[in-house]
């Protein structure tokens, strides 16, 4: 069997048959001694360019919503041979497996009336909006500037009013939170200074329309010298309610001799008052490590962009791009993630 999907199968078997690696309970200990929070799926990569209906360099970083229906919906980022993203939707019954693509994309750069979508649009974040009765989707165009953060609303994923940039150049990973607080929608986003003197932080934003923003701030910071986060920062996936707070996970840069290592961490905010950050892990609990992961167009990348939470078991799956190539889902329970967060923040 010489297909991607195989040869993840067997390497996931390997895996889980090294020494130290225990699948008995909601925490994985790994033979570095670690505990393993979120549990890759065995049959990952769920997605990869080869299931595609059309030509395509690289399916990744995918948006993720629990539609109405029941089925997980993903708006998937897809990169062709010029090296432009695209946004095309999958629809799975269990968010797992049988994945139905679409055809033809759901939202493509269209530099002509949106000049900033000029080399792409990339990484969206979904985001449902009960008081607007619609999904709002916060996803990165590459405009000539450089990326910022632009804001699209849907019923259905099929028709979509763009509403164009929401912030200027350079700024990316950006979410709604799901409703107003205080009154006033709320941003988070990674704003990027030029000056060289800033590292790249996750700041929050305000809003009483969804167009107007201010009420600026920084909300967690870069780490310093060694730290798996020193430098830049962004959010991953859009906050995720828990009874604890909002719970982010958020990812961090390690710039090596052999290029960026992309991980996750986890924080926690409070959940009237974001502006505030409880706790936040010391140490990276998602990084690389499958091959899928290690090997692609960017090597040692996990990203996300979305998760999606299953409330009659309280477990998030979390979908996630594997070296800017492919996409893998790892699951973990909301409650283990908030524990593992009180011991180690
Ligand atoms: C970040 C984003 C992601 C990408 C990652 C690794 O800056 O642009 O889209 O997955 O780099 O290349």
């Amino acid at each position: 069997m010489d297909t991607v999907e195989g040869q993840m199968a067997r390497q996931s078997v390997e895996r889980q048959n090294m020494p130290g690696i225990s699948s008995s309970s909601d925490i994985f200990v790994d033979r570095t001694g670690f505990a393993e929070l979120f549990k890759r799926h065995a049959g990952n990569p769920i997605l990869a360019p080869g299931h595609w209906p059309y030509p395509a360099n690289s399916v990744f970083n995918p948006g993720a919503t629990r539609l109405a229906s029941g089925e997980t919906l993903l708006l998937v980022r897809v990169e062709d041979r010029r090296g432009a993203s695209h946004f095309t939707v999958a629809r799975s019954a269990d968010g797992i497996s049988g994945w139905r693509i679409d055809d033809s994309p759901a939202l493509i750069p269209l530099p002509q009336e949106y000049p900033e979508e000029l080399w792409g649009i990339e990484d969206p974040r979904i985001v449902w909006l009960e008081e607007l009765q619609r999904y709002a989707i916060t996803y990165t165009s590459f405009s000539r500037n450089g990326p910022l953060v632009a804001l699209a609303l849907t019923e259905d994923f099929r028709t979509f009013e763009r509403r164009g940039p929401i912030t200027p150049p350079e700024d990316k990973d950006a979410a709604l939170f799901p409703s107003r607080i205080g009154g006033r929608w709320a941003l988070i986003h990674r704003p990027v200074a030029t000056t060289g003197l800033s590292k790249a932080n996750i700041w929050l934003s305000f809003s009483p329309d969804l167009k107007h923003w201010g009420d600026h701030m920084m909300l967690m910071e870069a780490r310093e010298g060694s730290f798996w986060d020193a430098g830049k920062i962004g959010l991953s996936p859009p906050p995720i309610e828990t009874p604890e707070g909002w719970l982010l996970i958020y990812h961090g840069v390690r710039h090596t001799a052999s290029g960026s290592l992309y991980r996750m961490g986890l924080a926690l905010l409070d959940r009237d008052d974001p502006r505030i950050v409880i706790r936040r892990s010391h140490d990276w609990m998602f990084g690389p490590s499958a091959g899928y992961e290690s090997m692609g167009d960017v090597p040692n990348v996990v990203f996300s962009c979305g998760t999606v939470t299953d409330e009659s078991t309280g477990e998030l799956h979390m979908y996630y791009g594997a070296a800017d190539t492919s996409i893998g889902v790892a699951t973990a329970k909301v409650s283990t993630l908030l524990d593992w967060l009180r011991e180690n923040g």
